[in-house]
């Protein structure tokens, strides 16, 4: 079996990843009070193992005979527990989850791995101080569960970037990781700070630093990173859902729904493409660094109206398009999409009307994406939809979106205005860091976002012409193998993700 490792860091990381065991254990019919399988339907458990290690408590099933005849055949006792650890460097959250009746003891006892001084939203004691404390236990727990799989795909990790445990702890991590086990995905579910993308007042000042520092770590050891923004979140509540004060518990939900849907495919059987995280990965990164993800989540109804909605093919994936369904901020018609994955659930998606309807949107949006990857739009069906739903089907999108650079830009600025007058920076200093950490922080954000730019009002003919310049003056390196690698895409003899495909993703592209 192909196994995931979670890790949910902080406060957010931690609260979220509760939702989302919560949630896929219902899907799998898993009863996480007791780690019993309670379902009768094999298909919803066969590749559970994926996210569940299925420990015997029996020992092995055995028959044994009781008079000359009958025979009892003893059925094998399954536990199912999550391949999690759980990391904060303060205890409230992991205490309350792990003393929760209905949950707590779902997790293996020894993946709780926790501190008691807390990181006070500051990256550095995340990362180095605070963090460091715990960081070996932490990796010793995840060896741990590694050696509990066969044939490891990757890792996922839930965590904010604007606090300091899941931002700085959380970096640590995956930069820890990347490096011992290079050849596996790293997955990132990030929350943004509040104000990622607007003017809004954030909770923490200091949120710009924090995040830019995480964004780093993102861009060097993290394969697929899913950009999350509270605002999105809340204004789907508001608007969307009727909800009028929001609560974290509402917007961890609609988190906790999405991360189902996407990790369907990967859950259970039966599903074509996108099955592990390194074809859905591939399929959806031209270049390793452009690896931030939008995902949109749709149908979104109140749970009261769901009995009401009608819903087809058509519909829902007019919906997966919309802005308004995503789960970060950004109209996509104020860039270009690279590349694209729909996902659908439900029993009666019909594959050929999917595909139908990808077709038509294709056309239709041609101006939103680069002209240079042809087969942008990548679709999976599963026919397991999701137990509680009231509604015929269900599906996310996945989008790299250039519109994610100018939520980006908006981060860096916020940090540029501190930074320029020093505000803070005694805070970050006293805990180890040095300013030219600081400026390669800084450096590397601003990159990204040139990239993304130049990806974005790059056309095959300019291309083409700029390759013709490159000869001529005999251009550097670097931009003769982006032109080779636009080249490869724009020849259409390839689908962006095939021609990576079984290349290990390094860390440091
Ligand atoms: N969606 C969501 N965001 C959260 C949650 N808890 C905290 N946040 C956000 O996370 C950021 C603060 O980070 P937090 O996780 O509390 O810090 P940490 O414990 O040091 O990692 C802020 O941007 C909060 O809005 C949560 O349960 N759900
Ligand atoms: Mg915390």
């Amino acid at each position: 079996m192909r196994e995931i490792v979670t890790l949910q860091v902080g406060q957010c990381g931690n609260q979220i990843g509760y939702k989302f065991w919560e949630s896929i254990a219902k899907e799998h019919d898993i009863n996480p009070a007791n780690g019993q399988w309670e379902g009768t339907n094999e298909k919803l458990i066969e590749k559970a193992s994926v996210y569940f290690q299925d420990i015997d408590l029996s020992g092995g099933s055995f028959t044994s005979k009781i008079g000359a005849q009958s025979t009892i055949v003893q059925e094998k006792s399954i536990r199912y527990v999550p391949r999690a650890v759980l990391i904060d460097l303060e205890p409230g959250v992991l205490d309350a989850i792990r003393s929760s009746p209905s949950i707590g003891s779902f997790f293996k006892p020894d993946n709780f791995v926790q501190a008691q001084n807390g990181a006070g939203n500051n990256w550095s004691k995340g990362y180095y101080t605070e963090g460091a404390e715990i960081v070996e236990q932490v990796l010793d727990q995840v060896r741990r569960e590694v050696e509990g799989t066969d044939c490891l795909q990757g890792f996922q990790m839930m965590h904010s970037l604007g606090g300091g445990t899941g931002s700085g702890l959380g970096s640590s991590l995956i930069d820890k990781l990347s490096q011992e086990y290079p050849e596996k995905i790293m997955m990132n579910l990030s929350v943004l700070p509040g104000s990622a993308s607007s003017d809004a007042t954030s909770d923490v000042v200091v949120e710009p630093y924090n995040t830019v520092f995480s964004l780093k770590s993102l861009v060097e050891s993290s394969h697929m990173t899913l950009p999350i923004e509270n605002q999105s979140l809340y204004r789907i509540c508001t608007q969307t859902l009727g909800v009028q004060s929001p609560t974290f518990a509402d917007v961890n939900y609609l988190i906790s729904q999405s991360m189902s849907n996407i990790t369907a495919s990967l859950r259970f059987p039966g599903v074509a493409n996108n099955s592990d995280l390194r074809k859905l990965s591939t399929n959806l990164i031209p270049f390793p660094r452009l690896h931030f993800i939008t995902q949109g989540q749709a149908p979104l109804v109140a749970r009261a109206s769901s009995a009401y909605v009608t819903l087809d093919e058509r519909e829902l994936t007019q919906q997966l398009f919309d802005p308004r369904s995503f789960l970060c901020e950004g109209n996509p018609a104020n860039g270009r999409f690279l590349t694209g994955s729909l996902l659908y659930r439900g029993q009666s998606v019909s594959i050929g009307e999917v595909e139908h309807q990808i077709n038509a949107m294709s056309s239709k949006k041609k101006a939103h994406f680069v002209d240079w990857i042809p087969d942008r739009l990548m679709t999976s069906v599963c026919s397991v939809s999701p137990p509680h739903a009231n509604i015929p089907m269900c599906g996310s999108s996945l989008f790299n979106s250039t519109t994610i650079s100018q939520t980006f830009q908006r981060i860096l600025e916020k940090y540029q205005k501190m930074y320029r007058k020093k505000a803070f920076l005694y805070q970050y200093t006293q805990e180890g860091m040095s300013e030219d950490e600081f400026h390669e922080a800084q450096a590397s954000l601003e990159d990204l976002i040139s990239q993304y730019q130049q990806y974005q009002e790059m056309q095959t003919g300019e291309d083409e012409e700029e390759e013709d310049e490159d000869m001529n003056v005999g251009a550097g390196a670097a931009k003769q193998s982006l032109s080779s690698s636009l080249r490869s895409f724009a020849s259409g003899s390839t689908r962006p993700g095939s021609s990576m495909a079984g290349t290990p993703l390094k860390k440091g592209h």
